[in-house]
């Protein structure tokens, strides 16, 4: 595994990220990270070429001449971070929605590293690459374009049914209250401990890949609560536009309930806070109202301290509320909140 300067500070997310999928880990190769034709410099790569192992993992968005080069160095497989992040996403893919999604965003990955691949006219020289087989990569590349059309078009039908049902729901006068936030945070321990429901929860990241929405009932408001796919750092675009149909669970929600790990150093807190506020702009969804659901409180022991260092990273539209979703602290007062919120939109 292979981490560039950029990431240094985040090994241990990163080390997660990629024990999701392999356990066995033999090395970590700290590197600066170029933009040269290899990624890697030169001593880098005689080292790798001596070692034994029997994949590189680069975390890093890498060229795919950069990837392609790579292999032909190493003789051996090479993905990037983004690739890796598909592999958790299909991985954990349950629905058929989901699977599609991840499909169409490896597809939309791939496809552009299969170009470079027939660029390299030997293609003996890239080996294994990308389970080519022995279709010659001109075919592949038709067939994976072909897949990706249909699969776009089934997806779109997807989107089409669950912008349907959404329509229903609104025109049925529920409003909408989406969970989102990083991955691991607790969206899902929260969205159980809320409706009384057992979704898979666990520490990995990305456990939850498809939306699940339940009507609620508080006090005297009726509102559609919905669980959604977390978020990290550097999500790649393909990864956002596959999951869309999924993410406007969140664009079309009234409140936004952001859940965020307060067993984590404040600084990593500012991160996740800053990169769940950066994706949901991407998507398209700026001010809405929104509770910031500071979780896992049990696990702090200066609460009192987090709690004020939380508070002057939030922004005007944000409230504050800090809760232990398994061991069921302050969900109450969120739940409240959440309730004037949804009033306060509806009245
Ligand atoms: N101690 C403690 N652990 C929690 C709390 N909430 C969640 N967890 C744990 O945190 C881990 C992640 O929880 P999930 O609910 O799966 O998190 P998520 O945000 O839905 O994660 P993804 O779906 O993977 O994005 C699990 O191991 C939970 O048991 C909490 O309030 N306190
Ligand atoms: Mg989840």
């Amino acid at each position: 595994m292979a981490v560039p300067r950029k990431y240094w500070v985040f090994l241990e997310e990163e080390l997660g990220l990629v024990k999701t999928i392999y356990s066995d880990i033999v090395d970590v190769l700290k590197t600066k990270g170029s933009p040269s034709g290899t990624y890697l410099p030169r001593e880098k790569i005689e080292f790798l070429r001596g070692s034994d192992f029997d994949k590189l993992i680069v975390m890093d968005r890498l060229k795919p001449i950069q990837i392609v080069n790579l292999i032909k160095e190493l003789r051996r497989d090479v993905i990037d971070r983004v690739m890796l992040i598909l592999e958790i996403f299909a991985e954990h893919a349950g629905s058929k929605e989901a699977k599609m999604q991840i499909e169409l965003a490896r597809l939309k990955y791939y496809i552009p590293l299969v170009k470079e691949a027939i660029r390299y006219a030997k293609i003996g020289e890239l080996h294994g690459f990308l389970g080519a087989g022995r279709y010659g990569y001109e075919k592949y590349y038709l067939m994976l374009k072909k897949r990706e059309a249909r699969v776009r078009r089934e997806l779109e039908e997807l989107r089409r049914i669950r912008g349907m049902r959404r329509m229903q729901r609104l025109k049925a006068g529920f409003p909408h209250v989406a969970i989102a936030g990083y991955t691991c945070a607790g969206k899902t321990t929260l969205f159980n401990a809320i409706t009384g429901l057992s979704m898979p929860v666990g520490p990995e990241p990305f456990t939850t890949l498809s939306p699940k929405s339940r009507r609620i009932v508080y006090r005297d408001a009726s509102f559609i609560l919905t669980d959604t796919v977390g978020f990290i750092r550097d999500l790649p675009p393909e990864v956002i536009e596959a999951f869309y149909a999924t993410l406007e669970e969140i664009t079309t929600a009234d409140v936004i309930v952001n859940v965020v790990d307060a067993s984590k150093p404040i600084e990593r807190i500012r991160i996740e806070l800053e990169t769940t506020r950066e994706i949901l702009g991407r998507i398209g969804v700026h001010s809405k109202p929104m509770v910031v659901a500071l979780n896992k409180i049990d696990l702090v022991d200066d609460y009192a301290s987090i709690v004020s260092e939380v508070k002057v990273l939030l922004a005007s539209n944000e409230t504050l509320v800090p809760v232990s979703s398994v061991k069921r602290i302050n969900i109450d007062r969120l739940m409240d909140t959440v309730y004037m919120l949804v009033k306060g939109g509806y009245q």
